[in-house]
């Protein structure tokens, strides 16, 4: 049977219209492969006035109920990432501090607090051996907690369940600060360990960091790279993790730190430096927005640079606060990316299954096809049509692959559920987004199931 003839399901009766044809579907597949325009395709439309809660209520229903079934029948989750929950659609932007060790990233989060928070450690040398996500005091509770990362990863609203697959060396070194701070009821923000140099990286930690990195990179709305503006040097472990950061350049900022005790004429030397430096190493044509500043307690040494500092913090500060709005794109880019990995994925299973004897030789069979698995990924792409970029890493596939014993095993791919997981990349989306632009109101949020409270 062609696709062509299925029968197009919709949602559900109690939901919102997501089905409704779309004459810029062909419009939609170009957008989405190309990431720079994605604000200007959604369709011209002012995206910070709709209704967010409209838009990831939407979302997530596209998910459960038209990616997760391909995900569920393909182990989408073996090989990539769990299924996503409520909390991944609904979570607060999350802004990332990432930089060597003592370049001020705890100090500059406690400025931004405006108080102490729970396992906070400033010091000159490497004081923060942990990641913290700093959050909002839920409702209720006082000020000030310490979640321990066990049980971070097991609560449900929060966006962390994930990190739970990296280990307990690992989740003895997270751990969550929950403080009624202003700033914090529009972001969450992740104080991470410095980057150190050598040596002492591999041998104090005993989980990989780079990865650790790269799985809150992937989720954060904005990743702040911190340097100190005495010691500009790069080392190779920031050099590493930049490299991972690569996919996230429109999300980076970087901030030279400790900028209060140069005078301003060092300051552009500096400025210049960094810049030269930081090209060198990230390589690409855009420019980061670098931000200079300051972000203690103790007054500006020098009064000369006391309003440009202060302007910088401002607008660092304003951007910080934006961030609410630009994450109903961020949502929407996520699932999109999501639904096209899941379908690569879904397409590999099934092409290499497909060359897997019926009865004899299979183990034989299945070594050869994952010793020769980058030619495949080449050949399925090319035979389902699919975009290579948007296929796994060969090495981390290989890996998982690895341990399926028979991948005759997995179920039949079923093209019903590839077509309707396609239809929300060119129908569902932008038809939630016309709606959500064309109504905006308050009372098209309230007619429509509402959150529960306690999740506002
Ligand atoms: N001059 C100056 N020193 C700072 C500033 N922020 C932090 N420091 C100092 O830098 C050291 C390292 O700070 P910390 O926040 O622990 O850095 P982290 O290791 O990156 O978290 C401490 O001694 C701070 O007092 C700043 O804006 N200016
Ligand atoms: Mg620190």
């Amino acid at each position: 049977m062609s696709t062509d003839d299925l029968p197009v399901n919709t949602i559900g009766s109690d939901d919102v219209e997501l089905n409704s044809n779309s004459s810029s579907s062909n419009e939609i597949g170009g957008i989405f492969s190309s990431s720079n325009n994605q604000n200007k395709i959604l369709y011209g439309n002012d995206l910070s006035q709709v209704d967010k809660d409209y838009i990831f209520e939407g979302l997530k229903k596209l998910y459960r109920k038209k990616v997760l079934p391909l995900e569920l029948a393909s182990k989408y989750g073996h090989f990539a990432s769990p299924p996503m929950g409520s909390s991944d659609f609904e979570a607060k932007p999350m802004v990332l501090i990432l930089g060597q060790y003592s370049v001020g990233k705890t100090s500059f989060i406690r400025s931004l607090l405006k108080q102490d928070f729970p396992g906070q450690r400033i010091g000159p040398e490497p004081t923060t051996d942990r990641f913290t996500a700093i959050m909002h005091t839920p409702e209720g509770q006082d000020s000030g907690r310490h979640v321990p990362g066990h049980a971070l990863v097991m609560q449900t609203d929060k966006p962390f369940r994930a990190l739970a697959s990296f280990g307990n060396n690992f989740l003895s070194k997270f751990e969550g600060a929950e403080v009624s701070a202003a700033i914090l009821k529009n972001i969450t923000i992740i104080d991470t360990p410095g980057v150190l140099a050598g040596e002492k990286q591999r041998l104090g930690r005993d989980y990989d960091f780079s990865e650790i990195v790269r799985w809150f990179a992937d989720r954060a709305d904005m990743i702040i790279i911190m340097f100190d503006a005495h010691k500009l040097d790069i080392s190779d472990e920031l050099k590493d993790v930049l490299d991972t950061l690569k996919p996230h350049q429109d999300k980076i900022r970087v901030l030279l730190n400790k900028a209060d005790t140069i005078d301003s004429q060092s300051l552009l030397r500096v400025y210049g430096a960094l810049m030269w430096s930081l090209g060198k190493v990230v390589q690409t044509p855009e420019v980061s927005r670098v931000y200079l500043g300051s972000f203690w307690d103790n007054p500006p040494r020098l009064e000369e640079n006391r309003v440009l500092l202060e302007r910088e913090k401002n607008d660092l500060l304003n951007e910080m606060m934006r961030l609410q709005q630009n994450a109903v794109v961020r949502r929407i880019n996520e699932l999109v990316k999501r639904a096209r990995s899941v379908k690569v994925h879904a397409y590999i299973l099934h092409y290499l299954k497909k060359q897997m004897p019926y009865v004899m030789g299979k183990s034989e069979k299945q070594q050869a096809l994952l010793d020769r698995l980058d030619k495949e990924f080449l050949a399925c792409a090319r035979r389902y049509n699919l975009p290579l970029g948007d296929f796994p890493p060969v090495e981390q596939y290989r890996k998982m692959l690895r341990e399926i014993k028979d991948i005759s095993g997995f179920k039949k791919l079923d093209k019903n559920l590839v077509y309707e997981m396609d239809k929300v990349l060119t129908d569902d989306i932008p038809a939630l987004l016309q709606k959500a632009t064309s109504k905006p109101t308050q009372s098209t949020f309230q007619n429509y199931a509402p959150y529960p409270p306690q999740w506002r």
